[in-house]
C-alpha cells in the first residue's frame, strides 16, 4: 500500500530537567538544529526533515515523554482516524490548530498502556535547506553538525497492555504487526514492532510493570560507519552510553543507546531491512534473548531491560 495513511512518529516531546544541558546534548551533540525557543520549551528538527520541528524538549523537573504525535497525510485522515476510535469508545480531544506552534489541528487520545498519542495532518515545512528543484545531496547551510542525524527515526514505549496497543495499531491504524518478542514458555508477547512504513518499525511496545514509560527515541543515521562514527562524538562528549555499537536481531538496525542529560534514553539506527506488508510476522523467544537485542555478542543488557524513564 502507497503510504497515505499514517506517515511517520513526526513529533515527540520530551521531558527534560535542565535546558541548556538539553540543548546542548539534543543541538550539539546529536546536531539537531533548533528552531524555536518558549518559555519552558526548545523545538528542534532534524537535517533532512521538512517540517519545522520534531523534537519538542519540555523543562520540568522529571524525565519521560509528554506525548507521541504521528503524521498523516490528509487532514481528511484526522476524521477517519477519529471516527474509527470513537467506534471503539476511545475519548478523542481536539486540539485547535495554532495551540501547538506551527500545527494545524491535532487529535489526541490515550494510548491502553497510558501514553498520550497525537494524530497531525499539517506543519509549517522549513525543508532541508536543499529545496525540491535539483536539490543536491548535502544541506547547503553548511551546518551539518554533531552525530549529523538526518532523522526521527522510531519511539519505543513501556507500559502493561502491549497486547490492547497491538490490537489497536494494526485493527485501526494499518500498521503492520513485522516483528515480536515472546516469552519461551509461556509465548507471552514481551515486546512488539509495528510499520506504517518501508521501515521495519515506526513504533514498537515492551511490556512493563508500569504504565506510560518510555524506552528510546531512535533518530536515523544512513549506516553502520556512521553509527561508528557516532560512538567517536558521544565518547568524545561524554555522553553516557547503555550499549556501544552493535546490531539488533529484531530489526537488523545497527544501534547504540546512549542517554541524554536528564536520563532519557536515545539510539542511532541504520540499515534495518526493507519492510513490505506480505512479509510474515518474525519472532523471537526469550532463548535468543541477546541476539534478538543485541546480535553481535548475543548477551542481553539488565539496563536496557530495566531502564526506562
Ligand atoms: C530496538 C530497535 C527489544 C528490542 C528493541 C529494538 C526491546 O530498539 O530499534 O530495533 O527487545
Ligand atoms: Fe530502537
Amino acid at each position: 500500500m502507497a503510504i497515505r495513511g499514517i506517515l511517520r512518529p513526526g513529533e515527540v516531546c520530551i521531558r527534560v530537567m535542565d535546558k541548556e544541558k538539553a540543548r546542548r546534548h539534543y543541538g550539539e551533540i546529536m546536531g539537531l538544529h533548533e528552531v524555536l525557543e518558549e518559555d519552558d520549551k526548545l523545538y528542534f528538527k532534524c537535517w533532512d526533515e521538512w517540517d519545522h520541528h520534531s523534537v519538542v524538549l519540555r523543562v520540568t523537573d522529571r524525565p519521560g515523554m509528554d506525548y507521541l504525535a504521528f503524521k498523516v497525510y490528509s487532514d481528511a485522515g484526522l476524521d477517519d482516524l477519529e471516527a474509527k476510535l470513537k467506534g471503539r469508545d476511545y475519548e478523542v480531544e481536539h486540539i485547535e490548530a495554532g495551540v501547538y506552534p506551527k500545527s494545524g489541528r491535532r487529535i489526541q487520545f490515550t494510548l491502553p498502556t497510558g501514553h498520550t498519542m497525537q494524530f497531525y495532518a499539517e506543519k509549517e515545512q522549513l525543508g532541508n535547506t536543499m529545496g525540491a528543484h535539483n536539490p543536491g545531496v548535502i544541506p547547503d547551510d553548511g551546518v551539518v553538525r554533531g552525530v549529523e542525524t538526518p532523522g526521527l527515526d522510531h519511539i519505543l514505549l513501556g507500559g502493561q497492555d502491549i497486547d490492547a496497543c497491538l490490537e489497536l495499531f494494526t485493527e485501526l491504524f494499518d500498521f503492520d504487526f513485522v516483528e515480536q518478542l515472546i516469552d519461551a514458555e509461556s509465548k507471552m508477547k514481551l515486546a512488539v514492532f509495528l510499520s506504517c512504513s518501508n521501515k521495519p518499525h515506526d513504533i514498537a511496545f515492551v511490556r512493563q510493570p508500569e504504565d506510560n514509560k518510555f524506552h528510546h527515541a531512535s533518530f536515523r543515521l544512513e549506516n553502520a560507519a556512521d553509527v561508528v562514527k557516532a560512538a567517536d562524538r558521544l565518547g568524545k562528549y561524554r555522553v553516557p552510553i547503555d550499549v556501544g555499537p552493535n546490531r539488533h536481531g529484531v530489526t537488523r538496525g545497527a544501534t547504540i543507546y546512549f542517554f541524554d542529560p536528564s536520563g532519557n534514553r536515545n539510539e542511532v539506527f541504520a540499515e534495518g531491512y526493507v519492510h513490505y506488508p506480505d512479509i510474515p510476522t518474525l519472532t523471537w523467544d526469550t532463548d535468543e534473548l541477546g541476539a534478538a537485542t543485541f546480535s553481535q555478542d548475543f548477551t542481553p543488557r539488565q539496563s536496557f531491560l530495566e531502564v526506562l524513564t
